[in-house]
């Protein structure tokens, strides 16, 4: 493995490589690193201080004592939520140097993460600080002589774990609604992508979070993930990742001591297009549904069901769209997909598209790699698949779609829940009543109808069936990181 010293120099400088805890950077307690790579080129980017079970205990410990003893959960909402817009504010004045952190550790679009990701991270954080001073219980109408009412308590210590395809972005998507429920926390980044969360934890520390706050210890899953969601002092865990791990995660959380566990996991999306939808526009979203992010993209649209009367001429359509789909380097703005993020994941989707040549699919375009260095991978489409098929199956997490023609609206509902997840699913048509009948049918946290991401602050978002549980955005995220503390007194001689 060569370093990029040794070859063209990084569209950015990297300042932080240390874990951050107790608001410094801190080298880890055994003294090693680990090596975080460019996915353009298979070259290092940075050697990163690696956070093992001792470094989780320390974080642990100084977010223990920020929530017994120090101000974050004690202060007025809106004192919060102050603090929270200024480090929206210190977001906005650094989306260049975050958007390049993203592209060169992940490979994502460096123009799309400035228009985007980062901007849309600063969004998440004001949504959440808005809602810091509105959080509060009720007054309980009871049966019996008694006042009852409830407080919403923050739940305590919270353990972050997030993967690597929307650095910045999970790490507010996490971090913003505990801030603002008045939490402490440790945020492990994924091993692939350490670079913009410490960057985020160097502006938490501009913006004025007291230490102790928000930690973060970049590290491996197996060691410091491990020891987030097994840890007896953290009090919830809140994990996006594959469905496996997240299996991993709330065994270890029921082991311990019961945290409270919420899973943002896998899917396979299926995008339903019925004959009336405009072909030109079903073609694109189709696209864009899979191949955005290169298709690591929990909710990427990689199983597309289209109605038989306008198939054919979709196919052929959707083919020359790909076919013109730009590959490349992701600091180019006529690119239009990076390289996938690693080398694991890179040859996990060759193998499945292997698979899906085996399995007697059609590839009707992509299918190789691109060029000879870095983790590129062409726009690649099956049809003719069966639903039993590894590719129809399995989430893949690439630019892959398995496309295949119904007849009838059961038909369509029936394949699009025969799937062991439940994330997301698109719908096209102009009818109402089969929007209405279709969007009800589907077993999956979020349907968008004529639309596809239609991700915002405001909705809730997570999944159903193996795709986890328990909703990142709207004000229902708040309260995975609260706990209702029912408060009763007898009221003697009451007038009512
Ligand atoms: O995920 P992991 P990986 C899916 C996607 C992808 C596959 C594998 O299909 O191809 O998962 O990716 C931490 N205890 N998604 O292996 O293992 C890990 O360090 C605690 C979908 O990268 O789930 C990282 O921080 N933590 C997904 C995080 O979990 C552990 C996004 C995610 O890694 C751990 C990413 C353990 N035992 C992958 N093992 C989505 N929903 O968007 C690992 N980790």
């Amino acid at each position: 493995m060569t370093s990029h010293a040794e070859n063209e120099a990084l569209p950015v400088t990297v300042k932080f490589t240390k874990l951050f805890i107790n608001g410094d950077f801190v080298d880890s307690v055994s003294g090693r690193t680990f090596v975080t790579i460019d996915p353009r080129t298979g070259d290092v980017i940075a050697s990163i201080s690696e956070g093992t079970k001792e470094d989780i205990d320390i974080a642990v410990k100084a977010a223990r004592q920020a929530f017994d003893s120090g101000p974050w959960p004690r202060l007025p909402g809106a004192e919060r939520a102050k603090i929270m817009m200024k480090l929206a504010d210190l977001i906005d004045e650094n989306t260049e140097e975050l958007a390049a952190l993203d592209a060169i550790d992940a490979g994502k679009l460096y123009h799309m993460c400035k228009a985007m990701d980062i901007p849309g991270a600063a969004k998440t954080l004001r949504y959440f600080a808005g809602a810091a001073d509105k959080i509060h219980g009720e007054v309980l109408k009871v049966s019996r002589e008694l006042h009852a009412y409830t407080l919403m308590e923050p739940v305590g210590v919270v353990g972050h774990i997030i993967p690597w395809n929307f650095p910045a972005s999970f790490f507010f998507t996490k971090v913003s609604p505990a801030l603002a429920a008045g939490c402490t926390m440790v945020l492990k980044p994924a091993e692939q992508t350490p670079l913009s969360a410490l960057f985020c934890a160097h502006l938490a520390k501009l913006a004025g979070i007291p230490d102790g706050v928000l930690n973060v210890v970049p590290g491996f899953g197996s060691t410091a993930g491990a020891a987030v969601s097994s840890h007896m002092d953290i009090d919830a865990v809140s994990f996006t990742g594959s469905t496996q791990t997240g299996r991993e995660v709330m065994k270890a959380a029921a082991s311990s001591n019961l945290k409270r566990v919420s899973l943002e996991l896998g899917g396979k999306s299926p995008l339903i297009i019925f004959n009336d939808a405009d072909i030109d526009k079903a073609a694109e979203l189709a696209l864009y549904g899979i191949l955005l992010n290169k298709g690591e993209v929990c909710v990427a649209s990689s199983r597309v069901f289209v109605q038989e009367g306008i198939y054919d001429e979709f196919e052929k359509k959707l083919v020359e769209k790909a076919k013109a789909w730009v590959v490349g380097d992701p600091f180019d703005p006529k690119v239009q997909q990076g390289p996938q993020v690693d080398k694991k994941q890179f040859e996990k989707i060759l193998s499945y598209i292997e698979h899906g040549k085996r399995e007697g699919a059609t590839l009707l375009t992509g299918g190789k790699s691109v060029g000879n260095k870095g983790y590129y991978i062409e726009p690649t489409i099956f049809s003719n698949v069966k639903e039993d098929m590894l590719i129809v199956q399995d989430e893949i997490f690439g630019p892959v779609m398995a496309l295949k023609k119904f007849k009838t609206v059961e038909e369509a509902i029936k394949s699009a829940n025969n799937t062991r997840y439940g994330l997301a699913a698109g719908i096209m048509t102009k009818n109402l009543d089969i929007a209405n009948t279709v969007s009800r049918s589907i077993r999956a946290g979020s349907v968008w109808i004529n639309c596809y991401f239609a991700i915002d602050n405001d909705i809730p978002f997570g999944g159903y069936k193996a795709s986890g549980f328990g909703k990142d955005y709207g004000l229902e995220a708040i309260h995975k990181y609260l706990q209702v503390n029912s408060v009763v007194t007898p009221i003697y001689n009451s007038p009512w």
